[in-house]
């Protein structure tokens, strides 16, 4: 990572203001999703809201999601939380369908309705990945009420994300628990356990740090307080 010093002694700087910014944040249940297959890389990162308030979600796309490859007249590519994690071999098509505690179904999922909407429907409630001519998507975080980290039926942990062109599902990756220890950024803390855990098993590979680290390049200002919890 050539910009980690950088990064770190952003951190430092930032780190007077970012606590209190962040303070909402329940960053040690960040859940965390590397998607690193057939050419296409993008992050995904889901913080905790306090009192069960949802997520707040980072999203970087490094590679993959171009215009040219878009089916979509649009250019944009849907993406969601599915039920079961990545099957063997990268296999998109094991993770089921939507997460969908709530039963909505196939219902047309709108934006300015989004307790009408799938939990998983990421997409649908806050629009597709949009892509360029070039395949460089910004790097975007919103907040999500709806997304929830506990509960047999509702929570994320376990669960993957898919990355669909027109329909098709064209990358997927593991929704697993972010580990401090995994990343560089956090080199005072000693690293006392493996990042991911069984889930990221069937995963690419990539770490949980390495998601931090180039989510919080990204979005810079953004990631400080989640790491400053951890
Ligand atoms: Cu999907």
């Amino acid at each position: 990572m050539f910009l980690k010093s950088s990064f770190v002694l952003s951190v430092i700087a930032a780190a007077s203001y970012t606590c209190q910014a962040q303070s909402q944040l329940v960053a040690s249940q960040i859940m965390a999703s590397a998607i690193n297959m057939d050419g296409i890389e993008a992050n995904f990162m889901f913080a905790p809201l306090a009192n069960n308030g949802g997520a707040q979600v980072w999203i970087e796309v490094k590679s993959g999601l171009s215009k040219k490859f878009a089916i979509s007249p649009t250019g944009g590519f849907e993406y969601h939380i599915h039920v079961n994690p990545v099957g063997p071999n990268n296999d998109c098509m094991a993770t089921g369908g939507h997460l969908d505690p709530t039963n909505v179904g196939a219902a047309k999922c709108l934006a300015a309705k989004p307790d009408k909407c799938q939990e998983g429907d990421l997409s649908g409630k806050h629009g597709e990945l949009k892509a360029t001519e070039s395949g460089a998507i910004p790097p975007q975080s919103y907040n999500d009420k709806y997304i929830k980290f506990s509960g047999e039926t509702t929570t994320i942990a376990g669960r993957s994300v898919v990355i669909h062109n027109n329909g098709t599902r064209v990358a997927c990756g593991n929704i697993y628990p972010f580990k401090q220890s995994s990343s560089p950024s956090t080199s005072t803390n000693s690293a006392s356990s493996a990042p991911g855990g069984e889930v990221q098993s069937q995963h690419s590979g990539a770490s949980g740090g390495q998601v931090v680290v180039t989510m919080a390049m990204a979005v810079a200002g953004t990631v400080f307080g989640a790491l400053m919890a951890l």
